[in-house]
């Protein structure tokens, strides 16, 4: 599925705005919800998450369903097209009906999804109604459960006579955020269109072979590609829907100095302008070289969150986010825990910023949170997230494949990989094959790893690179820096053995910003920036330690709970972008590492 474009063969019209909106009770959709609504409606805007745009704690915590509804007309113009409806991502799941016909389904909440326009419909005036599930189980990823004690039912038993609010119980920590929180498009193509590029390329000393795939709707006509430097001249050019362009003297994209070129495909009336760079990635011994170069990681685990927007796009916040990575010497992030938007991505490519790209497959470890302390169970035995995981990695990769900001895919974030480690094998292992199988570029790919047992993990070591997550100083030796380090060492004793090579991806400590004292103890601005040092005297020795991501790089918002004052507050900044004491902390730090060794 292509990202829609606007050209002389194409257009895309923007349907976001303001809709309107309602909170279902019920858990099913009546056929007049789908038509025009005559009584009243809310209004809630597109995109966004709705939880936070009221001022209603029924909707924040709303458990189910909600509909949102416009009315949409097609400009003549566009009758002899073929015109699609786009959603960027609806969370978690959506059905889309035009004038009450269901024409759209989609399962996950962070992909795009389309359905096309039959032509016979074009000329009226149609009402697009959306339904939006944000429930979470042990089927979906994320993992959820509508019970406060997920499958062991509920941790403490209720005082009876005492009713719970209906509410999902995430098996995460940041918000459940749903809503339309990306742009939703009407875009046009000619009727015989193309369907999808695949780029992959080869360098060889200061010139590179860029190898494509065009896939068409038919293959009607002939297909005629042009590849274009940054300042738009032509330097290749060739016939076919497969083939290989010449690039000599090859400007590569390297982290944080960008250079794209365009692969320009004219196909019949239709025509595509794909913009990508060209860099290497390969895993050698216990070093991520990028361009051949050995890469160190500087940066964060991050959120699509905002006040007000929730996870819904907000551009002016991703170019201020990337902007302040810049100014901080950082140079990549993961996109935990789900797939991030398009938008987003292209404006890494762009900004030469180094991606993790990571599937919502987060909480498939039901051997944590409320479940501390009880016999453990397999969890691979009782998720019922297999199929759906296939099908997040195939569509993320589907999406994101020609991004050259995108060096390592990421198929999970703290599964339960150490308790029965064989299950875990028999879960990750066709998880792992089939992201290497559906990247033309076979970039590397990775498992986060959960703190706790660690040294007998075979679905971990089977990963391209170790990426853990640790908090030794935080949720293990809290308050005890000492022990912290001498845990970290032990620990990574281990890893030195495995002959992998590893990075943080996270590592942090609650800070409410403004909260200071000068003999440092947790949640003060000092502790932040005492426990990154005391991790950093212990990481900074290892030889095979190849990137460190902070966690988080901003405040974000969480269920509630005893553990979180208003939110997860382990950002480097706060939720509105200002730096805590540790954000200049790590600047003064990275720059001064380099970005390649
Ligand atoms: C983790 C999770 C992350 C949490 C973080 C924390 O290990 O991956 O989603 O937010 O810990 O702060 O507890």
């Amino acid at each position: 599925m292509l990202y829609p474009i606007m050209n002389h063969a194409r257009t895309a019209i923007s349907l976001d705005g303001v809709w309107r909106f309602r909170a279902l009770r019920q858990l099913e959709v009546t056929e007049q919800d789908t038509l025009r609504w005559n009584g009243s409606y809310d209004t809630m805007a597109v995109p966004g998450s709705y939880n936070d745009q009221k001022e209603d704690e029924a909707l924040r915590d709303h458990y189910g369903l909600v509909l949102y509804q416009r009315d949409v007309s097609i400009p003549k113009s566009l009758s002899r097209e073929r015109v699609v409806l786009r959603f960027g991502s609806v969370t978690h799941h959506a059905a889309v009906y035009w004038n009450g016909k269901l024409i759209a389904r989609h399962r996950g909440g962070f992909l795009p999804f389309e359905a096309e326009i039959d032509p016979q419909d074009m000329e009226k005036n149609h009402v697009l109604t959306v339904s939006v599930d944000n429930r979470i189980d042990l089927s979906t990823l994320p993992v959820g459960s509508d019970n406060p004690g997920g499958i062991f039912g509920s941790a403490l038993p209720d005082i009876p006579g005492v009713q719970r609010k209906k509410q999902n119980y995430p098996n995460f920590d940041f918000f459940n955020y749903a809503g339309i929180a990306r742009p939703v498009l009407l875009y046009s193509t000619p009727k015989d269109y193309i369907q999808d590029i695949r780029l992959r390329y080869t360098v060889e000393g200061g010139d590179a072979v860029v190898q494509y795939d065009i896939e068409t709707s038919e293959e009607s006509s002939a297909c005629r590609v042009e590849l274009l430097d940054e300042g738009g001249n032509r330097i290749a050019e060739a016939e076919g829907r497969q083939g290989a362009l010449n690039v000599p003297g090859v400007r590569l994209w390297q982290p944080l100095d960008a250079y794209l070129y365009t692969l320009r495909v004219q196909y019949g009336d239709d025509e595509y302008e794909e913009p990508f760079g060209i860099r290497t990635v390969e895993v050698k011994g216990t070093q991520f070289l990028i361009n051949g170069r050995p890469f160190y990681f500087k940066g964060y685990g991050k959120h699509e969150d905002s006040e007000f927007r929730g996870r819904g796009l907000d551009n002016v916040l991703n170019i201020k986010d990337i902007a302040l990575m810049k100014w901080q010497g950082a140079n990549s992030f993961r996109t935990s825990h789900y797939p991030y938007s398009e938008e987003m991505m292209r404006l890494c490519d762009r900004e030469g910023i180094v991606v993790i790209d990571e599937v919502p497959a987060v909480g498939v470890n039901l051997n944590f949170g409320s479940a501390q302390g009880r016999e453990p169970v397999d969890t691979f035995a009782r998720i019922q997230t297999h199929e759906h995981h296939r099908e997040v990695i195939r569509d993320l990769i589907q999406r994101d494949k020609n991004h050259a900001c995108v060096v390592m895919w990421s198929i999970g974030n703290e599964s339960d990989t150490a308790t029965f480690p064989e299950s875990a094998v028999s879960y990750y292992k066709p998880l792992y094959e089939l992201a290497h199988e559906q990247d033309p570029q076979n970039r590397p790919v990775t498992l986060v790893g959960l703190q706790g047992r660690y040294g007998n993990e075979p679905a971990l070591l089977m990963m391209d690179v170790i990426c853990l997550n640790r908090y030794y100083g935080w949720y293990v030796y809290g308050g005890d820096l000492d022990a912290a380090k001498q845990a970290l060492k032990v620990e990574m004793d281990y890893w030195a053995t495995t002959g992998k090579p590893v990075m943080f991806t996270e590592y942090g400590a609650d800070t409410v910003a403004g909260l200071r004292l000068a003999t440092s103890v947790m949640f003060t601005e000092e502790y932040q920036v005492d426990y990154y040092k005391a991790n950093h005297e212990v990481l900074d020795e290892l030889p095979f330690f190849i990137g460190e991501q902070a966690w988080n790089f901003a405040d974000f918002a969480t269920s509630q709970g005893i553990n979180r004052v208003e939110g997860n507050k382990k950002g480097l900044f706060t939720r509105d972008r200002r730096p805590k004491l540790a954000a200049h902390y790590f600047r003064q730090r990275w720059h001064t590492i380099p970005d390649f060794e």
